[in-house]
């Protein structure tokens, strides 16, 4: 097991990170920027070290700084958390190449599921379904009308490098391809220096549902079931359940089994997201995540297991303690993001948390940094907690989110509490009846 592990993260993060090596009796190093020096990951670190000024690249993605606070310290793995570095193929390299331990899959992988083209392609060769498109970059826009005419309008033209939304554009009919086609292509270029484009199949009305496995480094690979995450707005998520009120047991086995079997083949090691759309009772794959995701607690609380803790003992070399049989699924959990933002126009409301009280009780868990007399900074992501609520039913479980949303006080910054409050409260959310449309629709008033 690891002597020492250096999380190269800030925010609630950071602090499920500590709580995980402190489980496993591993002691932890925080970074932190100049903004960060009072923040909670420090205080509550066994050592600290300071790695640059306020902006991201200069402090949280500063690979020199991050790797000498290593050094210094004595650590000997390194965590990185999510957003940051934790898709870095080169920085997992550079981890290894000083003899320390990414805690994560291999750079390799990591490379390969960056390149959205490579992903899909290594996803179809091992049997996941993938949404009908081209086998890979598109050579130029004869070859995108020929893959659409075949498929059928409406298609959508995305950047190999893409993810998360950026550089997609839809064509609704072949008189408007060449515009999507050459739209697509520019903002790829400008966005990630990269032009290659593929295309697809635009489904309509999907849920994204999404698949947590975790693999060893023995080939075994067990899966904890979906999330689904189709309350989103911008392509920034919400709210997420687990299990998906779209899903039945057989479905997710059924899916599980074939992306399991895909990855021990694959040889991919550590925790992973498979994302799907998911529309008439079929999965497409469409981007893997090589990371620990901001909602993964959802997932922990129905199977009763810490993920982070087992991405620490696989990237120790330990083997998985059990097998997919050994998983079993409770009840249903959601996860609200509460942001320091308007609820209503979503502008950032950065400032001083004058008064802090977190809901609790059975069933209730807050991922969170924040405390009375902290200043939330205006340099990072506006996530300042997340509310996670568990019960053996999923009724039960949007009662007790609304009864702990209700207790919830933040004061001090405008946060995001109000608009959780009006979705839980939906008769539509409460159906479990939602795409990922709906929220647009529903925060525009519609
Ligand atoms: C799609 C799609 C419809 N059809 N692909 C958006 C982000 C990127 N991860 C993939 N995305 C989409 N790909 C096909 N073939 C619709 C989306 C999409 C979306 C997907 C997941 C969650 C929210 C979304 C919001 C808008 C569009």
């Amino acid at each position: 097991m690891f002597r020492k592990i250096l999380i190269a993260n800030r925010g609630e993060i950071a602090l499920r990170i500590q709580r995980a090596c402190r489980e496993l009796g591993i002691p932890t190093v925080a970074v932190h920027s100049t903004a960060d020096a009072s923040a909670m990951h420090v205080r509550l670190a066994d050592e600290s070290v300071c790695i640059g000024p306020p902006p991201a690249r200069d402090s949280y993605l500063n690979i020199p700084a991050i790797l000498s606070a290593a050094a210094i310290t004595g650590a000997d793995a390194i965590h990185p958390g999510y957003g940051f570095l934790s898709e870095n193929a080169a920085f997992a390299e550079m981890v290894e190449a000083h003899g320390l331990t990414f805690i994560g899959p291999s750079s390799a992988h990591i490379r390969m599921m960056g390149d959205k083209i490579a992903a899909k392609t290594a996803m179809d060769s091992l049997g996941v379904p993938l949404v009908p498109g081209s086998a890979g970059a598109l050579a130029d826009l004869e070859e995108a009308a020929r893959v659409a005419a075949k498929i059928g309008y409406p298609v959508l033209i995305k950047a190999a490098a893409g993810g998360g939304g950026r550089g997609m554009k839809v064509a609704e009919t072949p008189d408007k391809l060449e515009e999507a086609w050459s739209v697509a292509r520019t903002e790829a270029r400008a966005a990630f220096g990269n032009d290659a484009v593929y295309i697809e199949k635009y489904l309509d009305r999907p849920r994204h549902i999404e698949l947590q496995i975790l693999a060893d480094s023995y080939g075994n690979v067990v899966h904890f079931g979906e999330r689904d995450c189709s309350l989103q707005r911008r392509h920034q998520k919400l709210l997420e359940e687990a299990g998906s009120p779209a899903l039945n047991p057989a479905q997710r086995d059924e899916i599980g089994a074939t992306v399991t079997a895909a990855l021990s083949k694959l040889g991919y090691r550590n925790a992973g997201t498979l994302e799907f759309l998911y529309q008439d009772g079929q999965f497409a794959f469409i981007e893997m995540n090589t990371r620990l995701q901001v909602e993964h607690p959802i997932t922990e609380m129905v199977c009763s297991i810490d993920l982070v803790r087992e991405q620490i003992r696989i990237a120790a070399g330990q083997p998985l303690g059990y097998t997919q049989q050994d998983v079993t699924f409770s009840g249903h959990a959601i996860e609200c993001r509460i942001n320091a933002e308007d609820p209503e126009t979503f502008a950032p409301s950065p400032g001083k948390v004058t008064a802090f009280h977190a809901p609790g009780g059975l069933g209730v868990r807050v991922d969170s940094a924040l405390y009375a007399g902290y200043t939330v900074p205006s340099f990072y992501d506006s996530m300042i907690a997340k509310l996670i609520v568990h019960a053996p039913t999923r009724a039960e479980a949007i009662a007790r989110m609304r009864r702990a949303l209700a207790e919830f006080a933040i004061v001090g910054v405008k946060t995001t509490l109000p608009l959780h409050q009006r979705i839980i409260n939906d008769p539509t959310f409460q159906a479990g009846d939602y795409t990922i449309h709906w929220l647009e629709r529903f925060v525009a008033g519609e």
